[in-house]
C-alpha cells in the first residue's frame, strides 16, 4: 500500500490527512499552493487529475476525487472497520447522514455566502442570492447546532469518519467568527480539537507547506 494525499493549502484536504492519522495509516502528503490571485488550483493539479480539486488521493496507480469517497474508498479499503458503524449498528443511518451532509448541504450555503460577501453577486448583502445565503447560513447552524446539543460526536456518542467530514464545517463556522452564539459547536470543536490525531493532522499539513 502506498497513499499519497494531494493536499492544497488551505483546504479541505486538511480532513484526510485527519482521517489517516486517526486511522494509523502511512502516507505522504503532496502539497499544492493556490494562486495568490485567483485562490484557483495551480496547472499541476490539472497534470493529476482532469478534475484539479483538492483533495485527492493516490492508492498505488489509482488516483482518487472528492472528500465523500476517498473517505468512504481508505474506510472500505484500509480501515479495518474502524471509525465506520457497521449497517446493524444503530447509529449507522445518523453516520451516514452526516457522512454525506458536509458537501451535500453544508458547503452550499458557506459559500453561496462567501460569494455574495466577496462581491461576486453585486454589492454584498444586497442581491437575492445574498438573502438565500444568509437564510441558509442560519438554517444550517441551527441545525448542527440542535443536534450537538443531543449527543457527543455527529453520529452519537462515538467518535467516526461523519466527525472527520463535519468538523471541518464547524470550524469553518469559527474561523468566520460565527461561532460565539452557539455553545454545542464551541464545546464540539474543543473536543475534536483535543485528538492527538487532530493535532498530529495539523502538523503533518503544516510540515509539508
Ligand atoms: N466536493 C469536493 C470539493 C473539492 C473542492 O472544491 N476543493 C477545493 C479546495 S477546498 C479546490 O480544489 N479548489 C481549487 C479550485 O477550485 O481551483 C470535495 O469535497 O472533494
Amino acid at each position: 500500500m502506498s497513499l499519497t494525499i494531494i493536499h492544497l493549502e488551505n483546504s479541505r484536504s486538511d480532513r484526510l490527512v485527519w482521517l489517516l492519522e486517526e486511522l494509523g495509516l502511512d502516507y505522504e502528503v503532496e502539497t499544492h499552493q493556490r494562486d495568490p490571485q485567483t485562490q484557483r488550483a495551480g496547472a499541476e493539479l490539472k497534470k493529476l487529475h482532469p478534475y484539479a480539486k483538492a483533495p485527492m488521493l493516490r492508492d498505488g496507480e489509482r488516483m482518487l476525487i472528492e472528500s465523500g469517497a476517498i473517505f468512504e474508498y481508505v474506510l472500505g479499503r484500509h480501515g479495518k472497520g474502524a471509525l465506520c458503524p457497521d449497517p446493524s449498528d444503530e447509529d449507522w443511518p445518523d453516520y451516514l447522514q452526516w457522512m454525506h451532509f458536509a458537501e451535500g448541504s453544508a458547503m452550499l450555503p458557506i459559500l453561496l455566502d462567501h460569494f455574495q460577501a466577496a462581491g461576486l453577486a453585486g454589492p454584498p448583502g444586497e442581491s437575492m442570492l445574498a438573502a438565500m445565503a444568509k437564510d441558509g447560513m442560519s438554517q444550517l447552524y441551527g441545525y448542527v447546532e440542535s443536534v450537538l446539543a443531543e449527543r457527543t460526536w455527529f453520529a452519537g456518542e462515538r467518535f467516526t469518519a461523519a466527525d472527520v467530514m463535519m468538523g471541518w464545517v464547524v470550524e469553518v463556522v469559527e474561523t468566520r467568527g460565527e461561532i460565539e452564539p452557539y455553545p454545542a459547536m464551541q464545546r464540539y470543536l474543543a473536543a475534536m480539537k483535543a485528538r492527538p490525531a487532530y493535532q498530529r493532522a495539523r502538523e503533518r499539513a503544516a510540515a509539508s507547506a
